[in-house]
């Protein structure tokens, strides 16, 4: 297995409830290591340009709101096979649908606010750690 690195996003549901470190605990014991980490505000345009993918898709407009509604936490995590890992913890979209011991599972509210963000691939990974690092920024 590869060293990779993958962007992580704690999200606005999590930081109202209080609950960024519950959520960096389960990363930290799935053996993935927070090599860059920052709290922020995220603006319209940030959300939208972040979730670009996505802008056809009917829960756009809901996800941008949702996602500036609070600070969130943006992380680089770095491990062995880091962007499938972080996946597997973080569990699947819809809380609903997310297996037992997983973060969605435990502590996501619903499909939407579901607490964390992961990046699915390697070559997204790369293009979301620039959307929010320098590489000075980034200490592994
Ligand atoms: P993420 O990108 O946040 O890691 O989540 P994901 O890959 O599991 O889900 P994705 O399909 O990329 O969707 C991005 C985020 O949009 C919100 N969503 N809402 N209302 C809905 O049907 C719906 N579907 C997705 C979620 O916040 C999801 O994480
Ligand atoms: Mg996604």
């Amino acid at each position: 297995m590869a060293i990779e690195r993958t962007l992580s996003i704690i999200k606005p549901d999590a930081t109202r409830r209080n609950i960024t470190g519950k959520i960096i605990d389960r990363l930290e014991s799935a053996g993935l290591r927070i090599v860059a980490q920052k709290r922020l505000h995220l603006s319209q345009a940030q959300a939208e340009a972040f979730y670009a993918v996505h802008k056809e898709r009917p829960f756009f407009g809901d996800l941008v709101s949702f996602m500036i509604s609070g600070p969130v936490v943006v992380q680089v995590l770095e491990g062995e096979d880091a962007v499938q890992k972080n996946r597997d913890v973080m569990g699947a979209t819809n809380p609903a649908n997310a297996a037992e011991g997983t973060i969605r599972k435990d502590f996501a509210e619903s499909i939407e606010a579901n607490s964390v963000h992961g990046s699915d691939a390697t070559d997204t990974a790369a293009q979301e750690i620039a959307f929010f690092f320098a590489g000075t920024e980034i200490v592994g």
